[in-house]
């Protein structure tokens, strides 16, 4: 009985080892699919990602670094997250989790920096426009009509005008003003294009006061100073009082200042004060 059950054992032995070949022998080419299942089954670690199994010179790590510092380098490139070299380093765990915080980061400073490129264009652009003060309009008859800024009018170098006012008010109060700005005719002529058919120069304030002049009154540049016989003065639009340039804060800084018909004549309520627009009628 013993040797027959030793014979049968060694035959049970000697079949299981063929098998045990046989299974060995496919198990160095595991390329089926089924082979792999089975095989990360069988949790060997070996198999789990054999052709991608860096060569053991340790080139890996160099690729792994050299992605690493091509991210640090050139931060810009966010968008290389399918970078050639992370994508064939894929296998490592280290490349998979390293490269995309990095990125996000980046991404993170990125997408802020491009808001706020996207906040500051308005912003920047609209310092290149900066409108000094309030505008001033000129409307009605005129083939241009006008809206301007005082760093305009102050471009307007040939129309500029300064000079010592004198004036008179209802109540017999007199005295001198100085004054910087532009003559109103050159502005409606050089500028505004006046209709020839235009008859009358409406003077509009902020506060609703005005004052109408005819053309003609606007077209004379002979008005005087009672009290000096040399002046001859033109109908300006100031910006600037006694040197100093009007609080635009406090309204447009445009004031109508016209000097005298004749001796006597009460010229301070014709000034008008934060002009809005002027209507050419
Ligand atoms: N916008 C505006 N301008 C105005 C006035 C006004 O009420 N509003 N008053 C006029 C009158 S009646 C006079 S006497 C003078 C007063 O000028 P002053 O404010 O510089 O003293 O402004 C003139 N210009
Ligand atoms: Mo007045």
């Amino acid at each position: 009985m013993k040797q027959r059950i030793s014979i049968l054992l060694i035959l049970l032995l000697v079949i299981s080892l063929f098998a045990a070949g046989c299974s060995g022998g496919e198990d160095t080419t595991p390329q089926e699919p089924e082979d792999m299942a089975e095989v990360q089954e069988e949790g060997e670690d070996i198999s789990q990602e054999p052709e991608e199994t860096p060569a053991p010179d340790g080139s890996i790590q160099d690729e792994i670094s050299a992605g690493e510092a091509d991210v640090e380098e050139e931060p810009d490139n966010t968008q290389d997250q399918e970078e050639p070299e992370a994508g064939e380093d894929e296998p490592a765990q280290v490349v998979e989790t390293e490269p995309e915080l990095v990125p996000e980061e980046q991404k993170e400073e990125a997408t802020e920096q491009t808001s706020d490129e996207a906040q500051e264009e308005p912003v920047v652009a609209e310092p290149q426009i900066v409108q000094e003060g309030p505008l001033l309009k000129v409307e009605g008859r005129v083939s241009t009509p006008l809206s301007l800024d005082l760093s305009q009018l102050k471009s307007m170098d040939s129309l500029i005008y300064s000079a010592d006012y004198y004036w008179l008010n209802s109540f017999g109060s007199t005295g001198h003003t100085s004054f910087k700005g532009i003559k109103l005719w050159g502005l409606l002529t050089e500028e505004a294009g006046i209709g020839s058919d235009a008859q009358t120069v409406r003077i509009v304030a902020t506060d609703g006061y005005e004052m109408t002049f005819t053309v003609d009154q606007i077209r004379k540049q002979d008005y005087i100073d009672e009290t000096d016989d040399s002046k001859k003065l033109p109908v300006i639009v100031a910006w600037q009082e006694d040197g100093s340039q009007y609080d635009s804060d406090k309204g447009p800084p445009y004031k109508l200042v016209v000097g005298q018909k004749e001796a006597g004549d009460v010229n301070k309520p014709q000034w008008v004060s934060n002009i809005d627009r002027i209507i050419v009628e």
